[in-house]
């Protein structure tokens, strides 16, 4: 079957979401990759009642995004991106989207004053295994209005655009360096 002709650049995103969680490069990702290993990090980088909320958020989207392709529990790259592409199919995707990433932005924002600083991003992306070093280009690029905050809504914009807006946008970096 020859694979579905997805916007070339929007694949580079999946590829490049795929590749943070391949950590021992196998070409696979498993709930263990995606939840326990994240959860781990979380417990040990933001604060505990923060950490809490966000954990059930990684294993709900897990559920949701990944485990209806899961062979053995395992998803390999051409299932991700078959299984992500709804996000340009089903318009019902783009609000349930929102919602996780508005829940994510409660957790990200560790002193709950509203918004997510570059300390509280750095913290944020530590989980996932970038290095605090290259945070700050993701963070500029987020902070669209330049106030040296990112918003809810600046948060929530680039999360969701990054999985659904098939052009090269500053939303790329929402996960750290672009690596598709
Ligand atoms: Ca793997
Ligand atoms: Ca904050
Ligand atoms: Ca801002």
């Amino acid at each position: 079957m020859a694979a579905a002709p997805y916007p070339y650049f929007w694949v580079r995103k999946m590829r490049s979401f795929f590749v943070l969680f391949d950590r021992d490069l196998d070409g696979l990702v498993n709930k263990k990759d995606y939840v326990d290993w994240i959860a781990g990090r979380v417990s040990q980088l933001i604060p505990k009642e923060k950490a809490e909320a966000y954990i059930p958020l990684c294993s709900a989207a897990w559920d949701f995004y990944w485990a209806d392709k899961a062979v053995n529990d395992n998803v390999n790259i051409i299932d991700m991106i078959q299984i992500h592409s709804r996000y340009l199919s089903d318009p019902n995707f783009h609000e349930s989207a929102e919602e996780y990433f508005a829940a994510f932005f409660d957790s990200v924002d560790a002193n709950s004053d509203g918004m997510i600083s570059l300390p509280e991003y750095v913290a944020f992306l530590e989980c996932y295994g970038v290095h605090p070093l290259s945070v700050t280009p993701s963070f500029e690029a987020l902070d669209t209005n330049h106030d040296g905050m990112i918003s809810k809504e600046e948060f929530v914009k680039a999360g969701t655009d990054y999985f659904q807006v098939t052009a090269d946008t500053p939303a790329k970096l929402f996960w750290g360096p672009f690596r598709g």
